[in-house]
């Protein structure tokens, strides 16, 4: 039946390829999510872990995705870049194992960042990969083949801003260093990135999700949220639309994330606009300290930092989604394999207190968090020295309690709203002591 939908949606999609979307542009100002998409969205919840991927032109040059603006770069000379991308270690295949084994669940690659760089075929500008590198291959594309082979979901990451454009007008926050004419057409902008949004979603068979970028760049400005997430559903109804535009969500938006900041917190400074919604939530960093690959940068988070991560996001009921910063002759760099495979032995481990729960029912702490499945809590210690730990009250009554890694039985005892464990001693490099209890059924 889900696929049956899909289908019969990608097939107006193709017919109705050069009519307009305004209809469901208007429905959206209401959105009511279909069923596809309220389904895709629980799938969401229950992967928990994905791999956010920045690869672009600029990889090239290894010094981070924005150095078009940093430097700054005139547009014209930026152009040479694409001659240098010649990936030809890349092997899809096993970017998409990597991803699998570390017990990722989707992965969101960078489809255009605010370089403006089409990492796929598109005929609405040869500014993309297939015409002008020596590569000449659809990125996208082979990934997207890779992910239906491999069963993982393909997410694509579309940024709004775009630093190429001469369309990108009256422009916002960046962008002024790029050698542009004064002028430009903001209307022949938005159709053109509808138009690259319908190509991606009517080339490469089943988008997981659309992650928007850049719009902070012109906060104010009128984006036609309305038509273009519209258009994405109309295409794909399933395709779960979110935008990282640091405000809460908007109409049409499908799950709300948070980057470099677990929900609610505000350590970055550019997520203080936004609360936490009750949509499905998502939070994004980095492996060292960048998102593209940038050769000089060795601060590599330990293992053991993005495990915490990983179930800091979980008990706070969001996503964890992981960047890698590839190289651009297309391989990864060890140290970021290295992390993915440890990782991989834990979710392996410790997976069944990952996926598919939601946000537990104790408040997180500086010594760890909960997560919940029906009956079942799994209470995660992070970080605590002392035997005994004292909780506020389970929701329901206690009835056993067991460690995750070897099913032993852990002392509990219910005091007067609370309940305290005496903690087995933490097993060396055991980052996270998880205690499964099974609580009274609610029925
Ligand atoms: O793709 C990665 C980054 O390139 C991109 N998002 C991640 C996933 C990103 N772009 N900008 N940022 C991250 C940081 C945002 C900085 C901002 Fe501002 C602070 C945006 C608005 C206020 C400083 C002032 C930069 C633009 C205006």
């Amino acid at each position: 039946m889900y696929q049956r939908v899909r289908s019969l949606a990608l097939a107006s999609a193709i017919l109705s390829a050069s009519t307009s979307v305004a209809p469901t542009a208007r429905a959206q100002g209401s959105y009511t999510p279909t069923a596809a998409n309220l389904k895709a969205r629980t799938w969401f919840q229950d992967a928990k872990f994905g791999m956010f991927i920045h690869w672009g032109v600029y990889s090239v040059l290894g010094d981070g995705e924005w150095l078009m603006e940093t430097r700054p770069i005139h547009r014209t000379d930026y152009s040479k870049l694409p001659n240098f991308f010649n990936p030809t270690k890349f092997d899809p295949g096993a970017w998409v194992a990597l991803a699998k084994s570390a017990g990722m669940k989707y992965i969101t690659i960078t489809s255009k960042h605010h370089d403006g760089f089409a990492m796929f075929e598109s005929k609405l500008s040869d500014w993309n990969v297939v015409a002008r590198t020596p590569y000449g291959k659809d990125v996208i594309g082979m990934l997207a083949a890779e992910c239906h082979k491999q069963g993982i979901k393909l997410f694509v990451y579309y940024s709004q801003l775009d630093w190429h454009s001469t369309d990108y007008f009256p422009r916002g926050r960046t962008g002024h260093a790029t050698g542009r004419p004064e002028t430009g057409n903001w209307d022949a902008y938005l159709n053109f990135m509808d138009g690259q949004l319908r190509e991606l979603l009517t080339s490469y068979g089943e988008i997981g999700g659309v992650w928007f970028d850049g719009m902070w760049d012109k906060p104010s400005a009128d984006w036609h949220l309305e038509r273009t997430y519209g258009l994405i559903h109309q295409l794909q109804p399933q395709t779960l639309v979110g935008s990282n535009h640091h405000k809460n969500p908007f109409p049409g938006e499908d799950f709300q994330m948070f980057e470099k900041d677990l929900p609610g917190q505000h350590t970055t400074g550019f997520n203080a606009d936004q609360g936490v919604s009750a949509l499905p939530l998502e939070t994004a960093e980095t492996m060292n300290d960048s998102w593209g690959f940038r050769i000089t940068d060795d601060h590599y988070k330990s293992t053991a930092d993005l495990i915490r991560y990983l179930v800091r996001a979980a008990g706070m009921n969001a996503n964890f989604l992981l960047n890698i910063g590839p190289m651009p002759n297309g391989e990864i760099q060890p140290e970021f394999i290295q992390r993915l495979t440890e990782l991989g032995k834990w979710t392996k481990k410790y997976g069944e207190s990952i996926y598919g729960t939601r946000g537990g029912p104790i408040a997180a702490g500086p010594w760890g968090v909960t997560t919940q499945r029906g009956s079942t809590v799994y209470v995660h210690v992070l970080d605590w020295n002392g035997p005994l730990l004292g909780l506020p009250a389970m929701p329901r009554e206690v009835r056993s309690a067991k460690l995750l890694r070897d099913g032993s039985s852990v002392e509990f005892s219910t005091v007067k709203g609370g309940l305290v464990l005496n903690l087995p001693e933490a097993q060396r490099d055991e980052v996270d002591r998880v205690i499964v209890m099974e609580l009274e059924s609610s029925k």
